[in-house]
């Protein structure tokens, strides 16, 4: 098999770089290890920055989005017993945040490709790199039983943080730079209507707790839990508990609607990034380069910035051979990777209880209090949280 670009992985960033290479008329084969059916139902996700949107929208993906999807305009950040709500739109010239599912965005993804003829190969096993620092690399893997070769000129790694893109690069290439939370959050989804018009982040002396939403029948919401909780101690009745306690108002004005959880999963939370995203004609992109814990919302958001740019790369090295944008593919992608590295890790700083530690909640308490008080701090929130156009 030959082909320009060999992806591996068909999460968001595999298949968002498949769809815009193929915009620009550059081929490309997509290798995934799970089914279909397991990629477009993997629950992760759910809020797409404006530029996201605008770039979905822009590449023809927005028809369902742009009718199922959320528009939120604000976001509420409850402590002490208190809300107070961050007016994300008003503090960033109207810019807004848009609600809808990861799994959704797939599934958008796989459909313009599959209606492309794009090649999306599922369920490959035993993949492996060769050739990453000569100018015609390959990817060995098998599929149906069958073992093959794919050979092109450019391999992304869009693998996520497991994959072996970038376990493939030999030692000393790359740094990583890295930072665990001593704790995970437990995540659910009920058929119920949502309990509040905007997102609720709390922070509560039990711990961090989110009031997100899906669609109107449809609610996600997390608890902070162990970093490797057993899903299996949390019954039902425990997880509303625990919701309800954690987003009690002190004046009473808030109640929590309840409807019957159909997903339950406990993710663990993670810093994490490596330097260079490149190694010769290997490009890594998304979680294969770098992870955020979830608090800030960006996972998923950094992972289409970065195949933004790999496709403007590979576009003009494909039309002139000329290197010089995917030689500046890693340095761009990383500037945006650490002003998100550091929002993610500041907002999980100020939302999670780290322990008994008196003085890092008051801490927490006094930054809370400044961020929904001083419109310089809100803003810097809001802008970080709308996305930076960096
Ligand atoms: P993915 O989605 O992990 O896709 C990688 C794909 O590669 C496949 N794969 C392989 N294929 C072939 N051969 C191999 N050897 C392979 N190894 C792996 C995998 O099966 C998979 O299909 O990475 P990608 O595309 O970089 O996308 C990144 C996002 O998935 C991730 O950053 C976000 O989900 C993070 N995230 C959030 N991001 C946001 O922007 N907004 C949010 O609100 C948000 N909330 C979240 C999140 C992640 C969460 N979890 C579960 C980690 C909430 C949660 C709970
Ligand atoms: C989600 O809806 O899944 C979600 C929302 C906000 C976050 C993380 C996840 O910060």
């Amino acid at each position: 098999m030959r082909t320009q670009v060999g992806i591996v992985g068909a999460g968001p960033a595999g298949l968002l770089l498949s769809h815009l290479l193929h915009l620009e008329g550059i081929a490309s084969v997509v290798l995934e290890d799970r089914s279909r059916d397991y990629v477009e139902n993997r629950v992760r996700a759910g809020v797409l920055e404006q530029g996201t949107v605008e770039l979905l929208t822009d590449t023809g993906l927005g028809e369902r989005l742009h009718r199922e999807a959320l528009v939120h305009r604000g976001l509420e950040l409850r402590f002490d017993g208190e809300g107070h709500r961050i007016d994300l739109s008003g503090l960033t010239d109207g810019r807004t945040i848009t609600i809808y599912g990861q799994q959704e965005v797939v599934k958008d993804l796989i459909a313009a490709r599959l209606r492309d003829d794009g090649q999306l190969l599922f369920e490959v096993s035993d993949v492996e790199l060769d050739g990453l620092t000569s100018d015609a690399p390959s990817i060995a893997f098998t599929h149906a039983g069958e073992r093959q070769t794919l050979e092109c000129a450019v391999v992304a790694g869009c693998d996520g943080f497991h994959g072996i893109c970038r376990r493939t690069i030999p030692d000393g290439v790359l740094t990583a730079y890295d930072r665990t939370y001593p704790f995970g959050w437990l995540g659910i989804l009920a058929r119920v209507g949502p309990s509040s018009d905007e997102l609720v982040y709390t922070n509560h002396e039990r711990g961090f707790s989110l009031l997100s939403v899906r669609s109107p029948e449809v609610c996600r919401m997390y608890l902070q839990c162990e970093p490797d909780e057993d899903i299996d101690g949390w019954s039902d009745d425990r997880i509303w508990d625990e919701l309800h306690t954690r987003t009690a108002m002190r004046n009473g004005d808030f109640t929590l609607k309840e409807g019957p959880i159909f997903e339950k999963g406990v993710a663990a939370l993670r810093s994490f990034v490596v330097e260079p995203m490149q190694h010769g004609r290997l490009f890594l992109a998304g979680d294969a380069a770098h992870i955020v814990p979830a608090t800030g919302a960006k996972g998923l958001n950094l992972a289409v910035a970065d195949v933004r740019r790999l496709s403007e790369g590979l576009a003009r090295f494909f039309a002139t051979g000329d290197t010089d944008l995917l030689d500046g593919y890693s340095d761009a992608c990383l500037r945006r990777v650490w002003r998100v590295q550091h929002f993610s890790w500041w907002m999980t700083s100020m939302l999670h209880r780290f322990g008994a530690d008196p003085y890092q909640h008051k801490l927490q308490i006094s930054e809370l209090r400044y961020v929904t008080s001083s419109t310089a701090a809100a803003t810097t929130l809001a802008e970080n949280y709308v996305g930076l156009p960096l």
